[in-house]
Parts: C-alpha cells; sequence; structure tokens
C-alpha cells in the first residue's frame, strides 16, 4: 500500500492551478541535521515538499512554473554517484526523478544557485515559505538581488513573495482515501502496541520498559518510527501534559498514562490510554476515567459533515461541567462553571488537533474568524482529558494525582465518522478484563 505516482501528479496539478499564471514556487525539503560533526539525526523530508512529490531524500528542491513551456515541475535533486551510494544507500539521481517522480525535467542539486535568477526572470511573484529553511531565505534573496541589479536591461523580478504553504495547508486538510489508508495502518499498528503494553503492565516496571515496548511493537509493526516522542507516565506524571522524562518506576495504585503512535509511510498515528497500573481501577479512579470516556463518546456523537469544528469542545466542555459538578469537585451551577471556565484548571487543553503527514496537522481551524465547518476526510483526535492534580487548592485528596486522557483518531464520513484506531479496550470493565485475561 502505497500513495500512487499518479495521486501525487493529481496533487500536482491541484497546487499549479491554485498559482497565478506568471508565479513560481519553490519548494525546499528539510535540511538534514547535524547531531555531530560526521553524524545526523534520523532524516525526514519537509512533510509539504512531500506531500507534492512523494520525494523522501534530502538536498532537493521542487520548482513550480505554471505555463512553463520545458515543463512545469522541475526537481533538484541528489547526483546519482556510485562511492557516495556505496556510504549512504540509494539515490534516485535525475534519471529516475523523471521516470518515476514524474518530473518534467531534474537538475543535479549543485546546479540550483546558478539557475535560480534565470528561473525567477519574467516572473511575477514568488511564492516560498520564508523563514522555514535559512539557507534557501539566502539563496532567494541573492537570486533576487542579482536580478534587481539587471532590471535596467529590462529584466522583471517577482515583486511579492506568497507563503506558498498557505494553498498546500489547505490541500493536505482534505484527505484522499489512499491517506486514510496509511493513517488507518498507523493507527492500527499503534493499537497493537497500546494493547501489547496493557497486557505486560505490571508495578515495579519502570515507565521506559513501557516506552521500549511501544517502539518494539511500532517498528516491528511496519512503522518507521514513532510519530512523536511517546509520553509514558506514571501517577501523577500524568498531570503533565507533555511529559517525556518516561523513567519512574510504575507503582500499584496508580494510573498509568501513555501517549504514543507511530508514523506509518510518514502519516501518523495518536493514541493515548489511561489504565491502572495494577489492572484494577479504583472507585475515584473509575468515576473520573467514565466522565473522560463520557465526554469523549459525546464529542464523537456530533461528528459529521457541516459540524463547526468548535462544537467538539464545547460538547466535552458540557459533559465535564456536569460531571464534575455531580462529583462535588466543582460548585455552583453548570452554566457558571462554563462561564467562569473554572474547569480549565482540570481540563487545559482543546477537544484535538487535525492529524495527518505531521501529528499536529496544518490547516487552519478558523476561516474568516469563524470555526472551521468539518468536511468528508478530515482527520484529527478527540482526546478529553482531566488531570486532578494535588497541587490544585481546594481539592479533595481522594482526587490527587488521578490524570486520564482517552485520545482515538477519526476521520469524517460522508454522514458521520470513522474511528481509525478502533479495537482498544476502552470501558473500565473492558480495560480490567483485558488485562487479566
Ligand atoms: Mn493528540
Amino acid at each position: 500500500m502505497k500513495i500512487s505516482s499518479a495521486e501525487y501528479k493529481t496533487r500536482r496539478q491541484k497546487f499549479l492551478a491554485q498559482l497565478p499564471k506568471n508565479a513560481i514556487a519553490i519548494l525546499p525539503t528539510a535540511p538534514e541535521r547535524h547531531k555531530t560533526a560526521d553524524s545526523y539525526y534520523d532524516y525526514h523530508p519537509d512533510n509539504s515538499f512531500y506531500y507534492l512529490t512523494g520525494y523522501d531524500e534530502p538536498n532537493c528542491v521542487a520548482v513550480f512554473m505554471p505555463g512553463r513551456t520545458e515543463g512545469e515541475f522541475l526537481l533538484f535533486n541528489m547526483l546519482k554517484i556510485r562511492e557516495q551510494e556505496i556510504w549512504t544507500g540509494f539515490r534516485v539521481g535525475q534519471e529516475a526523478a523523471v521516470s518515476e517522480y514524474g518530473a518534467n525535467q531534474a537538475f543535479p542539486m549543485t546546479e540550483f544557485d546558478q539557475m535560480l535568477p534565470e528561473l525567477l526572470t519574467g516572473r511575477e511573484s514568488l511564492y516560498f515559505a520564508l523563514g522555514r529553511n535559512p539557507e534557501y531565505d539566502q539563496k532567494i534573496i541573492l537570486a533576487l538581488n542579482e536580478l534587481r541589479g539587471r532590471v535596467r536591461s529590462g529584466v522583471a523580478v517577482p515583486d511579492t513573495i506568497i507563503n506558498v504553504e498557505k494553498i498546500i495547508f489547505e490541500m493536505r486538510l482534505i484527505k484522499t482515501e489512499a491517506e486514510i489508508d496509511l493513517l488507518r495502518t498507523a493507527g492500527q499498528i499503534s493499537v497493537g502496541a497500546h494493547k501489547k503494553i496493557m497486557k505486560i503492565c505490571k508495578p515495579g516496571m519502570n515507565e521506559f520498559h513501557i516506552a521500549a515496548e511501544i517502539m518494539y511493537e511500532l517498528l516491528n509493526g511496519g512503522c518507521q518510527s514513532t510519530a512523536y516522542g511517546s509520553i509514558v507516565a506514571g501517577g501523577e506524571n500524568g498531570i503533565v501534559l507533555h511529559y517525556q522524562a518516561n523513567n519512574a518506576e510504575l507503582k500499584s495504585g496508580d494510573l498509568l498514562l501513555v501517549d504514543a503512535g507511530g508514523e506509518y509511510q510518514f502519516y501518523d498515528a495518536d493514541i493515548t490510554t489511561t489504565f491502572p497500573v495494577n489492572g484494577k481501577f479504583s472507585t475515584e479512579q473509575k468515576l473520573i476515567y467514565d466522565l473522560v470516556l463520557k465526554a469523549q463518546h459525546a464529542a464523537f456523537s456530533k461528528i459529521k459533515p457541516g459540524i463547526a469544528w468548535w462544537t467538539l469542545q464545547e460538547t466535552i466542555l458540557q459533559v465535564f461541567a456536569e460531571g464534575l459538578l455531580a462529583l462535588g469537585i466543582l460548585q455552583g451551577s453548570v452554566e457558571k462553571i462554563l462561564e467562569d471556565k473554572s474547569y480549565f484548571k482540570f481540563y487545559m487543553h482543546n477537544s484535538g488537533h487535525w492529524l495527518g503527514l505531521d501529528t499536529h496537522d496544518v490547516g487552519a481551524y478558523k476561516v474568516n474568524g469563524e470555526w472551521r465547518k468539518l468536511a468528508k476526510g478530515m482527520v484529527f483526535t478527540v482526546e478529553p482529558g482531566l488531570y486532578l492534580s494535588k497541587d490544585i487548592p481546594g481539592l479533595d485528596p481522594k482526587w490527587h494525582d488521578i490524570a486520564v486522557r482517552i485520545e482515538d483518531d477519526v476521520v469524517v464520513t460522508e454522514s458521520g465518522y470513522d474511528i481509525l484506531t478502533k479495537g482498544l479496550p476502552r470501558t473500565t470493565d473492558e480495560i480490567e478484563a483485558f488485562m487479566k485475561g
């Protein structure tokens, strides 16, 4: 299962159709990041560059020029040099950039700087993400300056620079069937990893044992990496929303909150499970867990095309306000709690985020000042949570350090939604039975 070259071609056509006739778009991929003088961090291409090209090698740049007779899509990439391939692996080279990746023309990266002024000549606007890649900012500035020095000889220079990502981010927000397949695969491999850790978790283990087991299951399932740094947070560590230390001992009587997912062919999964370290919820843990699960289900039930994004958060807040009031954790009335936001000390984040090539995927949440309406093909997380820190003044000690988040990934369908991360034990009964069995 792979995104086909035909789909990449369709994406490029849609992108090109949104560029003015006399524009040029320049999209470098992400730079390699040095770890030491002669070693690098794992390479990850720029996601918007990858979205339009399917090309994952470093040191390349895509150029789009609507209406150009020699072709509208140019790729500058690394030379295929046998001696270097022996050290760092296969390279596509210029020939295959055309035959396999659909470039109209491909040139060695070494020629980019020299060709750039000529490519910019006669183009009125430049679509480029300034500030994203300082090396390319510099190249662009140098080329523009060189051209400006030649204006007296009648050379036309782009006089506006427009952020190219705006177009691509909107495209990336609506997923195709092939993308949804990959997101579902990422989701299902990640579900397997979460089930595995629920099975093996025992008091006395360390958070890093769980983190290691997740990594193993994800890679063994075919993921290229984790989608983001796994959060494995026992007991009070669960209060820290982006806890990354993952090095504390897991204690009987504590909950374990695990927020982890895999990246599969560059598409991400994002799942949070919360379960008791010893396999049995306490009365208070169960009450809070049930409330969070209820909020998640309430949010799910709203998902369909046409619903405003913020409806999901409003739904969660309503359930939390009612529930925290009923449990005696908050006082007053539901209206007052929602009005004065007193829930905020227990729930301080949003209902979720877009999901795709990025875990916190791109695309605006508001359009013309209004919350975006959901549409078929949008993929996002639904992740309500309650974090009952012992540091919250006036909180009855019986609730101290109960942290619960429940997170799944969903896709909006024609008439509703589909959960991409199906298959996890989710109710407290299901979790207890699963951990025992
Ligand atoms: Mn998330």
